[in-house]
């Protein structure tokens, strides 16, 4: 072959090779568009976890690298079915959201032995061996809980007792668990509040709505309601003004996410208080992608930024809301 037509191959090889890093997405540069994320996703049973679903979705295809992603309809069985699927497809990285905080060693051990990093995205587990995931990227949901019951001492400084009814997410998720503490520890030292009844919707509006009918009808006499997301608190309203009971004005409702429909329910003046939890974590969780598996080390936990807000601010906020 002449040395012409030899040049004229390389250049034609070469120019394939850059043209298929491209088509893997514009963000993917050649040295991540060969990885494959495997994402086990707790379910869709709120609108936060929609909003979550989302944004890690167009990050990754903002990003231009591959993700595998499962529904586990909020059942441990399946999150750790789709994890082990992962491992068989021997993917660069797992990530996944833990439905509740317990059994996942043996599933993890496993993905360690595979040699596949796991990265935490949203919920926690408890677990004795922390080599089992290299980092949390996820909030702080004793925090959250304890911005509750700031809020509700300061409401309620006037008054000489107040009863509370908590609607708690899924029993043994790192939230509900985080949220309650976290409520509980502030209100705690104040002995005007007494929590009659503490019981789990699932973090759906059915569940929130079911929950709040059942305990208006043992306790009508209740003062603030503490429901520990959106889609349940907009559930108990359905039923607060079900019973005939105004949200908001003789029965003070605090929420927690702050997401749209929770915001114009804020705005309304029906939620009176929303703590933040930020679903926004997609472009975080692409950059801890890209540094676990370069080999880089990460953080072992990383928060991202939320606040809270009362009708003022969520009027405010409302028009340049992402979710
Ligand atoms: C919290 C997240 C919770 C949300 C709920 O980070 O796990 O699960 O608060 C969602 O809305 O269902
Ligand atoms: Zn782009």
């Amino acid at each position: 072959m002449s040395r012409r037509r030899l040049i004229g191959a390389a250049i034609a090889a070469c120019a394939t090779i850059l043209l298929a890093g491209c088509q893997a997405g514009h963000g993917g540069s050649p040295g991540t568009s060969h990885l494959v994320v495997g994402f086990a996703q707790v379910g869709a049973e709120s609108s936060w976890r929609t909003a979550n679903t989302k944004d890690i979705e167009s990050a990754f295809q903002h990003a231009g690298i591959t993700l595998r992603f499962s529904d586990a309809e909020q059942q441990q069985a399946n999150q750790i079915a789709a994890i082990r699927s992962y491992i068989q497809q021997r993917v660069s990285v797992i990530a996944f959201s833990p439905v509740v905080e317990s059994g996942w060693d043996t599933v993890l051990q496993e993905a360690k032995a595979a040699g596949i990093p796991v990265i935490l995205t949203d919920r926690a587990i408890s677990t004795d061996d922390p080599s089992l995931y290299v980092t949390r990227l996820g909030s702080d949901f004793t925090k959250e809980g304890e911005k509750a019951g700031v809020w509700a001492k300061k409401e309620f400084a006037a008054a000489s007792s107040v009863k509370v009814l908590e609607i708690e997410g899924t029993t043994g998720s790192a939230p509900a668990i985080g949220r309650t503490k976290g409520f509980e520890k502030e209100i705690g030292d104040d002995s005007k509040f007494s929590i009659v009844d503490s019981q789990d919707g699932g973090f759906t509006r059915a569940g929130g709505e079911q929950v709040m009918e059942a305990q208006l009808k043992a306790h009508p006499d209740v003062d603030l309601v503490y429901a520990q997301n959106d889609d349940m608190a907009l559930g108990a309203i359905q039923a607060i003004e079900g019973a005939g009971e105004r949200p908001g004005k003789q029965i003070k409702v605090i929420s927690v996410d702050a997401t749209h429909d929770g915001m114009e329910a804020l705005a309304q003046g029906k939620i009176n208080f929303i703590v933040e939890c930020n679903p926004l974590l997609g472009d975080e969780l692409v950059k801890l992608v890209k540094k676990v598996t370069a080999g880089k080390s990460v953080p072992r936990r990383i928060e991202p930024p939320e606040r809270t807000f009362t009708q003022e601010q969520a009027i405010a906020a409302l028009p340049t809301r992402k979710y």
